[in-house]
Order: structure tokens, then sequence, then C-alpha cells
């Protein structure tokens, strides 16, 4: 290993989950961030805030998109198309159609929703700690963009660096200062909206996901701090933004928000944020932000911007769309303006299983799942086949890790025929544990409650 190779993956990674200086410093962030939406002063570049609210309201957020159709999942299906237990290679029958998706997406792996793809949970079963990138969900407000990584250059630039000077890095530029691996998860703020509605009878925006907008992959890149320190970066900036290349994001009506783009304080880019170029050993491929992604730990997934193509520095604190009127809690049991810019994920279980899945009556069955949290590893989980009357402990089959998931299994052998509920429920290092409900939240972000897993016992 090179010198200048620090892994911080797996077996040395730090072990600490308790509240960090920089989380403290986050907070403060976002209560600074939180009195600035209150007395007016933010605004969503050049968009007066009132008239997006109310575009979002009328358009119906999520429901739109520009499509530029640089791929297909048929057109991107090859003849060694994806093998599994339950996809046939090459049948591009049974793949779902996503424009704007270049890989394949066999309907064993993936639910098509809109331009997005959701990873089925059934479908990680017996495949490791990290999520084969083929079956990582995949997350677009338009659609991928196949990206040169030989012409691509990152340009990095604004007044928080020094004289306001502007610097160019090549992949290979990137590639030759110090790497550093880590396994983390991107999980899309929205992951467990549908139960909002099915499960707490509410109304709530944005892609109808189940629990699979969620990936675990082993990373590696280089620090954004190291990029902005050889950009001369200066103790002014507090901000910076970092923009993808894919195309502008339109609403319904037309209104054009721009590349999509979101601020991250100064603070959690320079802790532990990556500019990451390889996905689980691989160069990162195009639906995942090739050649060059933000890689953002245990934020919400919108913060890891894909296809990264400027990152602007500043000296004073920025806003987009994507941290002033998405990926905020909106809603009465919410601040008037809403609560402040949503950072760390939440917390969630899922079973390895199909919805309704048939399990022979009288036999012994191993009942395997994830559980994930934004604040810290998972200490422990417990499971319940009695619909929640009864719980007991999961064996856990990974060490609890920051922005990382861990593995369980429990045993069960469902006496007679009938309808059943599962329940997973997980406790995080900071001894918070999934609740019976989420709060409402209009866009439906953040669902952190015990999901209600229906099978049959036949
Ligand atoms: N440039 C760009 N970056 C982006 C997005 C996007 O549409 N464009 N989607 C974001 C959202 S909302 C999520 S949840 C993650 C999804 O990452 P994935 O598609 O690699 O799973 O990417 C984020 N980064
Ligand atoms: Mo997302």
């Amino acid at each position: 290993m090179p010198r200048s190779d620090i892994s911080i993956s797996t077996t040395d990674a730090t072990p600490t989950d308790a509240p960090t200086g920089a989380s403290a410093e986050e907070s403060a962030y976002d209560r600074r961030r939180l009195r600035q939406w209150l007395a007016g002063e933010a605004r969503a570049d050049g968009i007066e805030r009132r008239d997006l609210l109310r575009l979002l309201t009328a358009a119906g957020l999520a429901t739109t998109a520009t499509v530029a159709g640089t791929g297909s999942a048929l057109a991107a299906t090859g003849p060694t198309g994806p093998t599994g237990p339950t996809a046939r290679a090459g049948d591009t029958a049974a793949a779902a159609a996503v424009p704007g998706i270049v890989k394949p997406l066999p309907d064993a792996w993936f639910t098509a929703r809109g331009t997005n793809a959701e990873t089925r949970f059934e479908a990680l079963a017996g495949t490791g700690h990290h999520t084969p990138t083929d079956r990582f969900f995949v997350r677009n407000h338009t659609s991928t963009p196949v990206l040169d990584a030989d012409a691509w250059t990152l340009t990095v630039w604004g007044d928080g660096l020094a004289k306001g000077r502007t610097s160019e890095f090549t992949l290979d530029d990137l590639k030759r200062l110090p790497a550093t691996t880590r396994s983390a998860f991107v999980e899309c703020a929205g992951n467990g909206r549908s139960f909002f509605t099915t499960q707490q009878g509410q109304t709530v925006s944005g892609t109808a996901w189940t629990l699979g907008a969620i990936g675990v992959a082993r990373w590696r890149g280089v620090r954004l701090g190291e990029v902005l320190r050889r950009a001369g970066l200066t103790r002014d900036a507090v901000d910076v933004l970092p923009r993808g290349l894919d195309a502008d994001y339109l609403l319904a009506d037309g209104t054009n928000l721009g590349r999509v783009r979101r601020p991250l304080p100064l603070s959690k880019a320079l802790d532990d944020v990556l500019l990451a170029y390889e996905m689980n050993g691989e160069p990162l491929p195009a639906d995942h932000g090739r050649p060059v992604r933000v890689l953002v730990p245990s934020w919400i997934g919108i913060a890891s911007i894909k296809w990264v193509g400027d990152i602007q520095v500043s000296a004073q604190p920025l806003y987009s769309p994507w941290n002033t009127d998405f990926y905020r809690l909106f809603g009465t049991a919410h601040p008037e303006g809403g609560s402040a810019p949503l950072t760390r994920q939440t917390l969630k279980s899922a079973f390895e299983l199909p919805w309704n899945a048939s399990l022979e009556s009288g036999a012994e069955h191993r009942l395997t799942g994830r559980s994930w949290s934004g604040a810290g590893g998972i200490a422990r989980v417990e499971v319940s086949t009695d619909g929640g009357a009864t719980w007991r402990h999961a064996r856990l089959h990974d060490a609890p890790r920051r922005a990382d998931w861990v593995r369980w299994s429990a045993d069960w052998r469902p006496a007679a025929p009938g309808a059943y509920t599962l329940l997973a429920r997980a406790t995080d290092t900071t001894g918070r544990t999934q609740p019976q409900t989420t709060v409402h939240n209009t866009q439906g972000y953040l669902f952190d409650a015990v999901v209600r897993h229906p099978v049959q016992a036949v």
C-alpha cells in the first residue's frame, strides 16, 4: 500500500459514535440557518421562496423532471445481462424501464419509480455487507449524464478562497492526492415515505419509496478538505456548494431550478466528506456519479452530489432550492417557516423479504434484515413475529459503525398457516430506538417508525 493511502474502512474506522465536535458545530449551523430563515434572509438563487413554495404546492413535488433520455434500461441490457436467483440473463422483458438510467434494472432487483429505481430488500439476502453496485438504488432528478472521465474537470471557486482564485482538478490530479477508503450508506431523505400513507393514513408528496432507497458501498476517493486546502481555502469560508453536471431540474410548470446543488457547512466538508471516484473497488458507474461524486457520510442522500462539476466556496451562507424548499420539515408539527435544512439521516430497519412473502408453516425460517442510523452505529435490533405483542433480540452480524448498517437474523417457526406481521426495531449507539409512529411532515422525509411487514404462512 502506498504511504499516502490512508484507509479508514472496516477494520480501522473511527470507533467513536458519540457526538463529536463536528456534530456540535452542525447543530449550531442548523440553528443559524433557521434564524436566517425566520428572518427572511434566505433566497433560493433568484426565486423568491414564497413563489417557489406556491409553485411546489401547485405542481406537486417530484412528479416532474426533464428527461433527456441519455440512456435506458433496455438499451443497456446486454447479452451478459444481470444474473441472480431470479433475474434471467439478457431478459429485457423482466427489466423495468426507467428513462434516464443507464444500468439494467431487472424486476427481481428493482422497482421503477418515475426517474428512480428502488432496490428490493429481498434482493440483498446473502449478498454480503456491501450492496452490489448493480443492485444499488438510483435516485435521479433528471437523467444520468454519460461523462467522459478524461475530459472531466472539477472547478473550485469563490470568495472563500485566497484572492478569490479558481482552481481546476482533473481526475488524475485527484487520484494523485492521498486516497481514503470507507464504507458508508447513501440513503434518500424520502426513504420509507410511503409508510406515512400506508401506516399512518397521511398525505405526503414525493416518490413513494418503501425501504429500498438506500445502499451501502465501499467508497474510495480524496478528502474534500484536502482539495479545498489545495485550492486556497481561507478562514473566511463558511459554506461549500457542490453542483452536478446533469441537466437543469424543471418543475411541471417549466420553472427552472437550475442544476442539482446543495450547500454544505465547511465544518462537515472538512470532517469526513469524500470526493469519491470508486465504488466497491471499481470506477464509479455512470448512474452513481461517474467520474466523481461527493460522498457525505451519515447525511441525507441529496448532500452526496453526483457528477460534480464545480464547487463554490463561499464566505457567506449559501442557498439552493435543495436546502430551502426541499429537504426541510414542513407541516403543523414544525416551525412555521419549516425546520432547519435536514442533515443527518434517521433510524430504520428492513427485512430481506418480499412484501406478503409466503413461508411454510411449521418449518424453521431464518429471518434476515438490516438496520442503520445517521446518528451512530446500531447497538441492538429486536424482532417481533406477532405484530408487536412480544419481542426478542436479533443476532447482529456486523460491528456497529457510524454511517453504516448492520446485518441481523432471527429464527422463526410459524406455528400455523395464516397472516402474520413481522416487525424489526433498532436502537442506535446514541440510545435512540425506532418509534411506533413518525411525526408527519408534508414532504414525507425521515420516516423512522417501525415498519409492519406482512407475510403469509402457508
Ligand atoms: N447531480 C445530482 N446529484 C444527486 C442527485 C441528482 O439528481 N443529481 N440525486 C441526489 C439524491 S436525492 C440522492 S438520494 C442520491 C442518490 O444516489 P444514487 O443514485 O447513487 O443512489 O444522489 C443525490 N445526488
Ligand atoms: Mo434523495
